[in-house]
């Protein structure tokens, strides 16, 4: 199976580990780096690691900076073509490179679409998050499922991996109306296109931690609850139709 893995880059020169994300690509995988509009060196920085690695990592160029969501939308869609599997990815590496290895394992099951990385902390795994955001991103998470409908422990994970099916290529035709929540509403919007609940399979992940520099703060997470409550009524109004 050929899987291509987006990471969406605002700024993120401090933040980038080359080393890491190639090992992506020396596994195989095709990287889509996707520089949103940055005002660093971060430019510099994916374009040297494509030239590093012509065949297997792409540089996407967005100006001026469009957002997280239409930074993984576009690419995921310059992916869609070109691979089985396309998944995403934070820069910061919250989510550490083998854990989209075991991302693309779990859609090796019969049936599965989408693999979303969950946050489960739990014993026998490093989930190091902070009290604050531990709590508020629990809370969010509860109000996405109640949105979607369906039990999703974790929709926020920045790490998640996807078949590249037709059903994943309509969810993705037109920009989220969502900045911050787009997570939820890209399930959203493949339960729509029918795909089953039963498609999806949560990862726990063995290994997260916040890493510093998060550009998400307060007034952020507030945007991101407004969002849900859009989200919730679009998917309201899609149900009447
Ligand atoms: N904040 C922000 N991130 C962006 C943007 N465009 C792309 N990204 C990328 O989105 C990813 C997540 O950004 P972070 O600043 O780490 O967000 P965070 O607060 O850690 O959020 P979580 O990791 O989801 O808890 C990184 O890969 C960013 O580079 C943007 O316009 N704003
Ligand atoms: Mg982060």
């Amino acid at each position: 199976v050929s899987a291509a893995v987006v990471v969406p880059c605002f700024n993120e020169a401090q933040r980038l580990q080359a080393g890491e994300l190639l090992r992506l690509a020396d596994a195989g995988l095709l990287l889509w780096l996707v520089d949103d509009g940055s005002t660093d060196r971060t430019r510099d920085l994916l374009e040297a690691l494509r030239t590093q690695r012509p065949a297997s990592v792409r540089v996407l160029a967005l100006q001026p900076n469009q957002g997280k969501a239409e930074a993984v939308r576009r690419g995921l869609v310059a992916a869609l073509g070109q691979a089985d599997v396309v998944a995403y990815l934070d820069a910061d590496l919250s989510t550490p490179v083998d854990e989209v290895f075991r991302l693309l394992e779990a859609l090796d099951e019969p049936g599965k679409q989408a693999a979303l990385g969950s946050r489960v902390a739990r014993a026998g795994a490093a989930i190091e998050r902070r009290a604050a955001r531990h709590l508020a991103g629990r809370a969010f998470a509860t109000a996405a499922s109640a949105v979607l409908g369906e039990p999703f422990y974790d929709t926020q994970c920045g790490a998640k991996a996807f078949r590249a099916t037709a059903e994943l290529r309509s969810a993705l035709g037109e920009p989220f109306a969502s900045r911050w929540a787009f997570d939820v509403e890209l399930l959203g919007r493949l339960l729509r296109e029918g795909v089953p609940f039963s498609a999806f399979v949560e990862v726990p992940l063995r290994s997260w931690r916040d890493v510093k520099g998060s550009k998400l703060g307060p007034v952020a997470m507030a945007r991101a609850a407004a969002d849900l409550l859009a989200i919730s009524r679009r998917l309201a109004r899609w149900g009447r139709r």
